[in-house]
């Protein structure tokens, strides 16, 4: 009789024990690892309020959302889809970018993109904007993004420079 209270009252406590660690386990597996990479903006002439931006978000993780971003350059940033209509691209505000589980994003001209609503000021060739984005379980990632002249090809122009210093 001593004995069956013994064994009854520990199997609980290493049951306990068991679904606390597999918890730890399940928990540190579902972590995103996000990482912004070729991130560039699209230099604006004079008078115009809005501005692009593009990166690639790389998720070495569990599955994640971008649902935010902000920018001391623009008044507001909106993350933007791009929807062909009847042989029309049109852009279309979206309320998040889901970035799933080992996955990588690719926001491009054409595609997907940030956009700079209001501009403090022109975005100029060679200067530099700072970006934060906001995920869903990462949180704020804030990211340095060069100005890019659009009328040349940037992520080639980049790529050729890459080359030319190695
Ligand atoms: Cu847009």
């Amino acid at each position: 009789m001593g004995r069956m209270i013994a064994t009854n009252s520990s199997r609980p406590a290493l049951g306990v024990l068991l679904v606390g660690l597999l918890c730890v386990r399940a928990a540190a597996a579902a972590e995103p690892s996000i990482h912004i990479v070729d991130a560039w903006a699209r230099a604006t002439p004079p008078g115009v309020e809005t501005g692009a931006v593009y990166c690639k978000i790389l998720n070495h993780g569990g599955a994640d959302r971008l649902v935010d971003a902000r920018s001391p350059a623009a008044h507001g940033v909106e993350i933007h889809a791009s929807v062909s209509e009847n042989g029309v691209v049109e852009m279309r505000r979206i309320d998040a970018l889901p970035v799933d589980a080992g996955a990588s994003v690719e926001l491009a001209p054409g595609g997907t993109h940030l956009m700079l609503v209001g501009l403090a000021a022109p975005l100029a060739a060679g200067a530099k904007v700072e970006l934060t984005l906001v995920f869903a379980v990462a949180g704020e990632i804030a990211v340095e993004v060069p100005v890019v002249d659009a009328r040349a090809p940037p992520a080639a122009h980049e790529h050729e420079h890459e080359h030319h210093a190695q």
